[in-house]
């Protein structure tokens, strides 16, 4: 028998109606509660995992289990405490560490959740999406738009972590999540130079190919965005003088698609952000989650009042209307992911300044 939520009355003959509903599936509205909350009823709770401690658990994984031992990847995925034990860092988004040791390599997949690694520390991995090879260093972030091939190999003699996002959660909720694994076999092996999507997207500030035709795809044809790229437009925000970031010690740029100026992904929106010491920045919450990787720095976030410090490598999970404040102790230099671009397509994106 199914399960179902019995609704019983003092008086018979309603009660003998509360069973027949539940019976046929059904559920009487007026007994229902908590459907339409003043604000988001939201399970996900704000979070940090500590840098240090998913280096060293990276670590610990990386002697002992083998990398291809279930999914081909030796991740360690963000469980966000007000998810019940769920793998995912907030609703929509899984967050995770992925640890590649040296000679290591991670096999072709494919999935139409889409994923994107930045690169926290170190360099020398490698991943091919649809078999351009893409260099991943230090503060370099690499896209693999849904249902995309894609590969980790790390040739080095360093092991290599890195931060993953995806929108699995979402996808999951949509009940569109395919998978296919790949042939086993490797894709030609990169040489140092610049994979064919940079050399066709990144070639300069401004510059497109020419003469291009095709069809334009969901997602950026630009797979990755080098730091040096990053670095030097928000050196550029900040040292523009009058400019708000100048003003108020915070930059920050959108990772975009170059032939269109939207987000990167269609359910992925991706942000590099730079903050003084001293920075001046109210509180502010918004609906969809996001999550922020430490990169460089120090500081602190405050996050619906409870303040976390922050160091290199720390991971945070902001779920919906979380209000947010970051202080900087020294420049302090985060990635953030959010689902911003499928709350704006649906009409469901707001913000409120000044929150908590
Ligand atoms: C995946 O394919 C990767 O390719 C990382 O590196 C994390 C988490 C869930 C599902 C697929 C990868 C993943 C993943």
């Amino acid at each position: 028998m199914a399960t179902h939520r019995f609704h019983a009355a003092d008086d018979a003959a309603l009660n003998a109606l509360y069973e027949d509903i539940a019976d046929k599936d059904l559920q009487p509205l007026w007994e229902l509660s908590g459907l339409l909350t003043p604000t988001p009823n939201v399970r996900a709770v704000p979070h940090r995992w500590l840098g240090k401690e998913l280096r060293e658990l990276g670590e610990r994984a990386g002697e002992l289990v083998p990398v291809d031992r279930g999914g081909d990847r030796r991740v360690l995925s963000l469980s966000n405490p007000g998810l019940g034990g769920a793998p995912y860092a907030t609703a929509t988004l899984w967050g995770a560490v992925q640890y590649l040791g040296p000679g290591e390599t991670a096999p072709a997949h494919r999935h139409t959740p889409a994923a994107l690694r930045f690169v926290l520390d170190g360099e020398g991995v490698w991943t091919a999406v649809d078999g351009d090879p893409l260099h991943m260093s230090a503060g370099d972030l690499i896209l693999t738009p849904s249902w995309t091939w894609h590969e980790h190999h790390n040739p080095g003699d360093l092991p290599m972590t890195w931060f993953d996002a995806l929108d699995l959660p979402l996808v999951e909720a949509l009940d569109a999540v395919f998978f296919e694994p790949g042939d086993g076999r490797a894709a030609p092996s990169a040489n140092a130079g610049l994979s064919a999507s940079e050399r066709r997207f990144g070639g300069g500030p401004g510059l497109l190919p020419g003469g291009t035709s095709a069809p334009a795809p969901a997602h950026s044809p630009l797979l990755r965005y080098r730091w040096a790229d990053t670095d030097r437009a928000l050196t550029g925000r900040l040292g523009e003088p009058g400019s708000e970031a100048a003003r108020t010690g915070h930059a920050h740029v959108r990772f975009a698609d170059p032939t269109s100026g939207r987000d990167v992904m269609p359910t992925m929106r991706c942000e590099m952000h730079r903050y003084l010491p001293g920075h001046t920045a109210p509180a502010e919450r918004r609906t969809g989650s996001a999550l922020i990787a430490v990169f460089r720095g120090a500081g602190a976030v405050e996050l619906d009042g409870v303040v976390e410090s922050l160091a290199p490598g720390d991971l945070i999970a902001v779920p919906s209307w979380t209000s947010v404040r970051i202080r900087a102790d020294e420049p302090l230099q985060l990635f953030s992911v959010s689902d911003a671009p499928v709350l704006e397509a649906l009409g469901l994106y707001r913000t409120e300044a000044g929150a908590g």
